[in-house]
């Protein structure tokens, strides 16, 4: 009884980041930067990759605009690993539409700070889960 209640919440919810992941540049194409996993981050505003739980840097940024790709998005480099988040995405002129093809392919995780493995963003990455 229990999981065919869960099931379609579970639904909606991969639903809700798909649409979420049309509207930035390259998001269903987003690297996953754990060393141990080879592959793409699903749930880009979130801290673990299939999502759910509490957003990352990334995605409190794209709540704060109004989850929209903006000029101010692009620009801001939300896990402050030294790149701009449309640097990360393959936006780097920050000229991106919904729709259109990117300059770019996506190169880095935008609400994850990499390298992993420095220490900057050890202390960073604090709640990232790498599963
Ligand atoms: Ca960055």
């Amino acid at each position: 009884m229990r999981s065919l209640f869960l099931v379609p919440l579970l639904f909606v919810s991969a639903l809700a980041h798909a649409g979420f992941r049309l509207m930035i540049p390259n998001g269903i194409n987003v690297p996953n930067p754990c060393t141990n996993v080879f592959g793409l981050w699903n749930a880009v505003g979130h801290n673990i990759e299939i999502g759910g739980g509490a957003a990352n840097v990334f995605g409190a940024d794209f709540v704060t605009a109004n989850t929209k790709w903006t000029k101010d998005l692009c620009q801001k480099d939300s896990d402050m690993d030294g790149k701009t988040n449309g640097e990360e995405l393959g936006d780097p002129n920050c000229v991106w539409t919904a729709g259109a093809t990117p300059a770019g392919d996506a190169t880095g995780h935008p609400g994850i700070c990499e390298p992993m493995s420095s220490a900057n963003c050890m202390k960073i990455n604090v709640n990232i889960t790498c599963i």
